[in-house]
């Protein structure tokens, strides 16, 4: 029997010349409690975004430049310039799982122990086309709650526009040219564990674990 820490070495080990790395959650499992449990972060982690993260570097063409395409934000924002000669199953498998790792990286660094409470006065301002931020929430949840099986809900940003944007299973904005702003998981393996089929405590939970510092630090970056 291989273990899965051999499976990954392995993994890793092929992956050397075109691939990607995962990037750290920044905070310890527990830190998110009581909003989002210890056990659903570890296993969201660890299995699930390293899952995709396996799976997108073993989809790769070995021989694949990454001129272009040197993170996964830019893999996806030119992913239509990926070589016509890739496979259609091959390329859905990458579109996936570079999503799956992308969507993730996001919302890691989205939510965080200790963030702010509120955006700040700058954000505030901006996301006034929203009305105030108790509305915003409201129709952000309403917008997530509306999502049909797996996929995400997003704040995005687009020609200096920022909209609400929902995506299904692991599509990224970035493959319409979107940046993500904000991102919440609605696959359920985000939430089951602890709030069961109360998707709309899931999301109640999730603003008082947002960093809206990383939100504002996207906004400007994008
Ligand atoms: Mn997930």
């Amino acid at each position: 029997m291989i273990s899965s820490v051999q499976k990954r070495k392995q993994f890793l080990s092929e992956a050397k010349k075109v691939g990607y790395t995962a990037r750290g959650l920044g905070y310890a499992y527990a830190a998110l409690e009581p909003y989002i449990d210890a056990e659903t972060m570890r296993l969201h982690y660890s299995q699930h975004y390293m899952g995709y993260l396996d799976k997108l570097n073993a989809a790769l063409p070995r021989n694949l430049s990454m001129l272009g395409r040197e993170t996964v934000e830019k893999l996806l924002y030119n992913f239509k310039d990926l070589p016509n000669n890739i496979s259609k199953d091959r390329l859905e498998d990458i579109k996936f799982n570079a999503g799956g790792v992308d969507n993730h990286n996001v919302f890691w660094k989205n939510i965080a122990p200790n963030g702010p409470e509120q955006p700040d006065k700058q954000l505030k301002d901006i996301l006034k086309i929203f009305g105030t931020i108790t509305q915003l929430k409201a129709s952000f949840k309403e917008r997530a709650l509306a999502i049909k099986g797996s996929g995400w809900c997003w704040l995005v940003k687009k020609d200096d526009q920022l909209s609400f944007m929902a995506t299904s299973n692991q599509d990224s904005p970035r493959l319409t040219g979107h940046t993500p702003i904000l991102g919440l998981d609605m696959w359920e393996h985000a939430y089951y564990l602890k709030h069961k089929n109360d998707k709309e405590k899931y999301v109640d939970d999730f603003w008082k674990v947002v960093n809206w510092n990383d939100v504002w630090r996207r906004y400007l970056e994008s």
